[in-house]
């Protein structure tokens, strides 16, 4: 009873935090990205690789979470991201507290998407509320293909799902039109996108969506 409480006032608190985010970034008019995923399912490769197809025609920002170390960071700065590197020093999820004491360190108003890459991990941050726009979920092929079902409340909670390394689908036993349905069942109109953030195949489509997001968030500001 009394853990629950605990829990209940830690959550209550994230989203009151979450709501000055939300109203700060939509002052600004960018549109942010919560991308969830497990350790590797390629969270930073689509993000260079989304840097290396809209890096000149667009203002990005990105807030790095991981447990520790700045290799994240230090990837998508290679690719001329400008951002921060947060470090929760063993916390398994980014909170609203931590993103609300780095946004006085970057430039909103002068950006055009924020993509924050959460820590790795399937469960803990799908209840946090960062205050974006959009919490999505990354899953790969080689993760198997019961992962849905198996994790179902990030994909409850997500509005775009992305399947990645679809590169490795000849090579492995995963089948992805299961996986597609599964999706839809927890989540009918959940946005599916299917893709390699290596090889390339799928990214025009995620750039399009990007870009779709962007014009509806700053007709909306
Ligand atoms: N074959 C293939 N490999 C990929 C693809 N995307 C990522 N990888 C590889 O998967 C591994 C992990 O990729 P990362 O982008 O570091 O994964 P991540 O989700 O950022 O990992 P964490 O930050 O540790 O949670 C790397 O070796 C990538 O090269 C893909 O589309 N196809
Ligand atoms: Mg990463």
């Amino acid at each position: 009873m009394i853990k629950v409480d605990v829990e209940k006032r830690i959550q209550d608190e994230n989203d009151r935090i979450a709501a000055q985010n939300r109203k700060a970034f939509a002052e600004a008019g960018v549109l942010v990205l919560n991308i969830i995923s497990s350790p590797g399912s390629g969270k930073t490769t689509l993000l260079e690789s989304t840097l290396d197809r809209i890096g000149g025609e667009m203002n990005v920002l990105v807030i790095e979470g991981d447990v520790s170390t700045e290799r994240d960071m230090d990837r998508v700065r290679a690719r001329g991201a400008e951002g921060i590197q947060i470090n929760t020093g063993g916390g398994c999820h980014l909170s609203a507290g931590m993103i609300a004491e780095v946004l006085g360190g970057l430039d909103l108003e002068s950006a055009d998407v924020v993509f924050i890459e959460n820590v790795g991990n399937l469960i803990c941050p799908s209840t946090y509320d960062l205050g974006e726009d959009v919490r999505m979920v990354l899953l790969s092929t080689t993760e198997g293909d019961d992962k849905p079902m198996k994790y179902p409340a990030i994909f409850v909670e997500a509005s775009l799902a992305i399947l990645n390394k679809t590169d490795l689908l000849e090579h492995l036993q995963f089948d992805i039109e299961k996986v597609a349905g599964e999706i839809e069942v927890l989540n009918p109109g959940c946005q599916i996108l299917r893709l390699s953030a290596l090889r390339g195949d799928g990214m025009d489509a995620w750039i399009d969506w990007i870009r779709a997001k962007i014009a509806e968030k700053k007709g909306n500001s």
